[in-house]
């Protein structure tokens, strides 16, 4: 579902600015914002991709260079950055091979990809917002429903 939103959206890019617009709900645009301040940490309104890696791999709380979705999810709670939901919902989104881990290669090079709309290496606000907003309407209830287990570990 991923490679179709990053297909979809490199091939309609305005079908898709104009739909993403229509079907803008505030919450994840408030979701959208807080992960990006979190993340540009010089805040410039810009992320580097570097700042980018470095927000995602500050979760990775036990060093092995894999975010796992219950290191995700603590940070999320931990700094407030959102819900259960919200983390979940990222983190599947952003596992593009689908091995239950978050690596530099290649879910994060992915993301990269995706967020930087126009390819000037720097994600900004804007384009962080947009995309994100498209990831987040990208959701299943399955991508929960399989983490009630990660989700009681927490409790
Ligand atoms: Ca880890
Ligand atoms: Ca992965
Ligand atoms: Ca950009």
């Amino acid at each position: 579902m991923f490679w179709l939103t990053v297909i979809v959206a490199f091939l309609f890019p305005f079908v898709s600015f104009v739909t993403c617009e229509s079907s803008t709900s505030p919450d994840d645009t408030s979701e959208a914002k807080k992960l990006f301040a979190f993340a540009d940490t010089n805040f410039d309104h810009q992320l580097t991709y570097d700042e980018f890696d470095e927000a995602f791999m500050s979760c990775d709380i036990n060093g092995d260079d894999k975010v796992r979705p219950e290191e995700l999810l603590s940070k999320f709670l931990k700094e407030k950055l959102g819900g259960v939901k919200d983390a979940l919902v990222l983190f599947y989104n952003l596992d593009v091979n689908a091995d239950r881990s978050i690596m530099a290669e290649p879910d994060l090079r992915a993301a990269e990809k995706f967020f930087d709309t126009n390819e000037d290496k720097f994600i900004s606000d804007i384009e962080f917002e947009n995309q994100f907003v498209k990831l987040a309407g990208n959701y299943d209830d399955s991508m929960v429903a399989n983490s009630t287990l990660i989700v009681d570990s927490l409790e």
